[in-house]
């Protein structure tokens, strides 16, 4: 019986986490077609973590999004959260940070993480190199 009631509990916590990582995906442009950097065929369900599922530690861009109350600002937009030289925007396919919620963004495809810097999180020893 305690053995049930954990798994119950487990499963409502795992389904209300999905709940809100499908949420959130809303709330940006192309949420929904961020992919692992270093391994394209896979997704990226949680954008804003570290953890390509989603759930721990916050990237950049989570620690941004959230400080932005979860929504897509201008200011979001237009900033770089993972410092790789590209915008928010530009890598989820606003580059003229026009996006709102419902809206078809700029491109869909071939965007990139927002919060993991594209070449430094495939190789991280190339970024202990440079600094
Ligand atoms: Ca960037």
């Amino acid at each position: 019986m305690l053995l049930s009631v954990g798994y119950f509990l487990t499963c409502a916590l795992l389904l209300a986490t999905v709940h809100c990582y499908h949420e959130f995906i809303s709330h940006i442009p192309s949420g929904d077609s961020v992919t692992h950097p270093c391994e394209p065929s896979q997704p990226w369900h949680g954008v804003g973590h570290y953890n390509p599922q989603g759930g721990g530690h916050l990237n950049p861009f989570g620690h941004d999004f959230q400080a932005a109350g979860r929504q897509w600002t201008q200011e979001l937009c237009w900033h770089d959260s993972d410092g790789d030289g590209l915008t928010n925007g530009f890598e989820l396919g606003d580059p003229y940070c026009q996006w709102h919620q419902g809206l078809q963004p700029t491109w869909t495809g071939n965007v990139t993480h927002p919060g993991i810097h594209n070449v430094e999180g495939c190789f991280p020893r190339a970024r202990q190199a440079v600094h």
